[in-house]
This record gives structure tokens, sequence and C-alpha cells, in this order.
């Protein structure tokens, strides 16, 4: 699947850092603190165990895991999946062995591993959302992620997140029930008029933080058989094809709701594609359909995030978080002077970071 991932990564070589700056890579997630932005993204890697021989897992944000139902599902008929332009289309159909066997056999996995776990979950009803945020009291869970956007299921008003009351009700049903120390991120869909007003549903309703964005809904038709590629006739499209469109959900969210921290996700395969959507405002990121053809991505867009911040001088990453919606005269220079004496950008505050480094240099 080589277009997948698009066919120009940039190699991490290209970022080793050209100034001798110790980059924080810290960033706030609601009530925490995580040592790295990066993610998996839910359902391209399981629980993580296949991603380990590729990834220090415990070294990354975390892993979020495929999002998980009440009870097992065999999901859709294959095929499920389709190669697309820079993407590919996935109808899955939430395929899944039920949470009380995640819980058993995956999440304790990943606590064996110490690594920091974000559980998906989804469902076909409000009571679904509740009773699977119940069943992750006393489970060593650092966030949930309430997927309320997969669109392949059957029914095209299951996807909670297309209608902001449907979207409220899942989201609190999931904070009453869900541990009340583990942040809720509700994952949205771009296939909405408004992402803003979905978001703002979901906040006002107890949801910590939003992760930004699922697949959109798309179809791939073979013009020998003249039938949709896909059992499932449709599928959700990611990968690359898919990330301005991710990153414009992010801009407007943060640009609309500059407090609720956002997870970014969308065609990510390189550092610098990272730096994008923090630039727009997502305090962390999530990779998911590049895995399929480099399972080592996650850790090596983590490193190349680290490089591209090294090479601007940013000594934090959490003070550029939503740096691009400055006004366009506070901006720094394209190419930054080699080290010297200089304050770096970022020993000023968020969002001033720019003006501070137009003074000083
Ligand atoms: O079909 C699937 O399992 C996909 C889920 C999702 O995109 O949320």
């Amino acid at each position: 699947m080589s277009d997948v991932s698009g066919d120009v990564r940039l190699r991490t070589d290209d970022l080793e850092p050209s100034y001798d700056i110790d980059v924080d890579m810290t960033t706030t997630l609601g009530k925490l603190e995580i040592p790295d932005p990066v993610f998996t993204a839910s359902g391209c890697a399981a629980a993580g165990r296949e991603l380990a021989p590729f990834n220090d897992l415990r070294a990354l944000g975390g892993v979020v895991t495929k999002s998980i139902l009440l009870g097992p599902r065999a999901g859709r008929a294959t095929p499920r999946m389709a190669e697309t332009p820079s993407g590919m289309l996935n109808s899955i159909g939430l395929q899944g062995p039920g949470i009380d066997a995640f819980l058993d056999r995956d999440l304790r996995w990943l606590e064996d591993n110490g690594v920091r776990a974000v559980v998906s979950i989804a469902g076909t009803s409000v009571d679904d959302y509740s009773k699977l945020a119940s069943k992750l009291r006393g489970q060593p869970v650092t966030m949930v992620e309430v997927n309320i956007s997969c669109p392949n299921v059957e029914d095209r008003g299951q996807v909670f997140a297309c209608e902001r009351n449907a979207a409220a009700a899942v989201v609190q049903a999931v904070r009453r029930n869900a541990p009340s120390q583990v942040p809720v991120f509700v994952k949205l869909s771009p296939d909405v008029t408004d992402i803003v007003d979905i978001a703002r549903a979901c906040v006002d309703n107890g949801a910590d933080g939003l992760s930004l964005v699922n697949t959109t809904l798309g179809i791939v038709i073979d013009p020998d058989t003249m039938r949709p590629v896909l059992a499932g006739v449709t599928g959700g499209l990611s990968g690359p094809a898919i990330r301005p469109l991710a990153l414009r959900c992010v801009w407007q969210v943060h640009q609309a709701l500059p407090e609720v921290p956002l997870m970014g996700i969308g065609g990510i395969r390189t550092g610098l594609d990272a730096l994008e959507f923090i630039l727009a405002g997502a305090s962390a990121v999530q990779v998911g359909t590049v895995i399929f053809n480099d399972p080592s991505a996650p850790a090596r867009i983590s490193r190349e995030l680290r490089a591209a911040l090294a090479q601007r001088r940013i000594a934090r990453l959490r003070d550029v978080v939503g740096l691009a919606h400055r006004p366009p005269e506070l901006s720094i220079p394209e190419e930054p002077d080699p080290p010297g004496d200089e304050e770096l950008v970022a020993e000023v505050a968020p969002h001033r970071s720019a003006v501070s480094f137009e003074e000083d240099v």
C-alpha cells in the first residue's frame, strides 16, 4: 500500500536538530501532563501489541485502542478495505472482542507493559455508552475516547456526532459513569455542517477534550466489476487525502474554544505534519493510517517533531499550540538565525512568542 502514506517521507536524518536545544515535549490534556504528544490512533493497531517491536510504546503519549463495544462483534463483510489516492477507505464495522475480553487481555497487556492506555468506546445507544463507561471504573485507563463518529454503522442515525443533542446525551452518560479522575475525550466526525456546534455541545455536557477527526464517508467503485469495491458499499476515508480537512476542523474548534484540549488526527505521516496540527491548536496528535505502511511511524514522527521544534528554536512544545492563530503581522522569521545569545521563543508566553521573537531579533 505504497500510496497510503504518501511517497515523500521526511527522513529523520533530514531533521536532526542543528541547534542545541533540549525540547520539552510535555503536553497537557485536561488534568493530565503527558511527556510526549504523539499517540497511536484508534483502529490502526488493535491494542498496540503489534507495534511494540517497532516503537517504544511507553515513550509515546499513549495507545488509543480500537473502539470497543459491549459485546463481541464480527464487523462488516469483506472486502472492507480499499486503497485510494493518498489514503484508504475502511469499513471494518467495529469488529472486536467485547469489553470484558478487552479488559482481561488487551488492557492488562498495556498495563503490564507500562503503556498509557486511551480506551476508545463505541455503542449503538446511550445506554451502551453508560455501561461501557462504568466498566472502566477501577481499570488502568489513562483517558477515555468516546467514539461517536464511526461512519461504518448500519444506520446513519447512530452517528451521534452528526447531531448536537445526540452527541450531548452520550457525553453526559459517559461523564456520569466513567471514573471521575479520567479525562473524557470525544471523537468527532468531519461530516457535519458546523463542527464547532457539535464540539460545543460535547464540552458543555462534560467532555474534557476532543479528538479531531474521525474518517470521512467515502466510496470507491471498481470500473471492471462496475460495483462498489467495499462489501459495505461506503467506508471511512483516512490518510493524507484528508489532512487539510482534519486540520481545518482543529483550526475552527481551537478558534472557537481555545481552552479546550484537542487531539489532532488525519493523515499525519511526518513530524512536520504533526507540527501543522499543533500550530492549528492541537495539544497532541494521533497517528493512524501511516502505520499500515510504516509501523515505526509513531516513534519516528515524535522524533521528527522534536527535531523540527529544535530547528525552530522552540524549547517547549506547549508554547506553539495554536500559534498559527496569531495575527499575520506577528510572523516569526522564515529562516531563524543560527544559535546565539538570543532568547528562545519558548521563554515567553504562548501566543506572545512571536511578538517577543520579533522584538528580540
Ligand atoms: O468500521 C470501523 O470499525 C471504524 C471505526 C471508526 O472509524 O470509528
